[in-house]
């Protein structure tokens, strides 16, 4: 997923976020750099002029904060601005309450995967304690219904067909059979075109007439690069869209659709499919693709961090304990107790430099946190101090005060221990900073 975009961005953020000087010279190659990024990633030109005018004029403008150096700080603003082109947040589907029949039309070209996604959010939306029915519009192509029906026997969503030519009538009908036998969420599965042409547009338009549906919903293939925000802003225009889904997402590895369809469309991308199997729908979340983008989550933290809870002072104090490998246990407490408040379950490692990307907020186990916690939180002050000082009557005490085991408190102290040594050295030498997380994401 977004290799290539990945790969470049990845490689300019480590050689920015080591620069302790950043000067308009500095800022002028970096933003010819990012700018031939996207060119190379399919994003539309205008928004490649947009996206470097601004990233300009803010790096000018910016405050540099004492505890980040300005190679961070530039990162994190080029960040800020690719979350702003994905769409800030994430967008959900707005459907009625569960007492009233919602409606979802999906609708694209041909083979841009309709089908397979109207089943997976079908099966996703059921999970969610919906009651969704799929419906078979596709009548121009005669597998359709056949494969809407398999789909359906998978995911266990009752499907809803007739023989019948007019996609519009079936509609109707089925909008009636989801009331009488109380589904609440219908999605209507339609035929595809090779191209968009006028035959096309007025079927869907009948449909959409016929069942106002509460989203709209284009189904584009990533891969496309522009021509699928080309085709966004046509059928925004003709039918107007509430949303988009970028299906084949795993195998798009420039990104160019997701970077320009928000800017050009003003449409925001509210799923992503991700794989052939039914579990292979995503929520879009433009804060995660942009840290992964930039494989650089950890210094976009880092720099919020010191900007929104630490005073500039505490966070220099921690890189010097980071780098000197004098952070404590009650460092890493004070960390993630803190990360906790901020809403992110992020953990202290997500921040280094390296790992990003490699951690998704996903793989991250809250629950081992916890424990973790729980055993930090059973040691005197004394011993989060000093590790170093907890011997096997003191692991047992701990391992009982929180409930775990002593191989668990042995565990943590191992892990710390590598952790403590991995910031010294990372710290120190930037360029193995890649290298050696990854040995640490394997860790544990
Ligand atoms: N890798 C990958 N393949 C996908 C994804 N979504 C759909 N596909 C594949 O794309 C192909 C076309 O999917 P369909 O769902 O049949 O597409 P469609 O838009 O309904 O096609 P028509 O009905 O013919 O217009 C299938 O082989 C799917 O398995 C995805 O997110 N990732
Ligand atoms: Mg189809």
């Amino acid at each position: 997923m977004l290799e290539k975009l990945t790969e470049k961005f990845s490689d300019l953020s480590r050689q920015l976020s080591g620069q302790s000087k950043i000067s308009d010279k500095n800022i002028e190659d970096a933003v010819n750099e990012i700018k031939m990024a996207l060119l190379d990633a399919d994003v539309n030109i205008r928004v490649v002029r947009r996206f470097v005018n601004h990233t300009i004029e803010e790096a000018r403008g910016e405050k540099v904060l004492k505890a980040i150096n300005p190679g961070q700080m530039f990162i994190k603003l080029v960040h800020d601005r690719m979350v702003t082109l994905l769409g800030d947040s994430k967008q959900d589907l707005i459907l009625k309450g569960p007492d009233t029949v919602s409606s979802i039309l999906f609708l694209g070209l041909n083979g841009a995967g309709k089908t397979t996604t109207a089943a997976k959010l079908a099966a996703r939306l059921k999970s969610e304690g919906r009651r969704p029915l799929l419906v078979a519009c596709d009548l121009a192509r005669p597998a359709a219904v056949q494969q809407l029906k398999v789909l359906g026997e998978q995911t266990d969503v009752e499907v809803y067909s007739e023989e019948s030519q007019n996609p519009v009538k079936v509609a109707k009908n089925a909008l009636k059979h989801a009331k009488k036998f109380q589904f609440n969420t219908v999605i209507f599965d339609t035929a595809g075109r090779l191209q968009i042409d006028a035959d096309l547009m007025k079927q869907i338009k009948e449909i959409k007439d016929a069942v106002k549906p509460d989203e709209t919903i284009l189904v584009a293939d990533a891969m496309t690069g522009q021509s699928a925000v080309d085709i966004a802003k046509t059928f925004d225009e003709e039918l107007d869209l509430s949303g988009v889904i970028l299906s084949k997402f795993d195998s798009d590895t420039r990104g160019g659709a997701a970077l320009s369809l928000k800017s050009i469309t003003g449409k925001a991308i509210k799923f992503i499919g991700v794989g052939e199997k039914i579990e292979n729908l995503e929520p879009f979340y433009p804060e995660r693709i942009a840290s992964r983008i930039l494989g650089m989550g950890d210094i976009v933290s880092l720099v919020e961090k010191a900007q929104e809870t630490a005073s500039e002072e505490e966070a220099l104090q921690l890189q010097k304990k980071m780098a000197s490998a004098t952070f404590s246990l009650e460092d890493y407490l004070e960390q993630f107790q803190r990360m906790r408040k901020m809403g992110s379950v992020q953990s202290l490692v997500g921040m280094l430099p390296g790992l990003a990307g490699k951690v998704s907020e996903e793989d991250i186990d809250e629950n081992a946190l916890k424990r973790e916690e729980a055993i930090i939180l059973s040691m005197t002050r004394k011993e989060r101090q000093n590790h170093r000082i907890i011997g096997p009557p003191r692991k047992k005490r701990i391992a009982l005060g929180s409930g775990s085991t002593v191989a668990d408190v042995n565990k943590l102290l191992k892990n710390f221990e590598k952790m403590r040594l991995m910031m010294k050295k990372i710290s120190k030498n930037k360029k193995y900073q890649a290298q050696l997380m990854q040995q640490f994401g394997g860790m544990s």
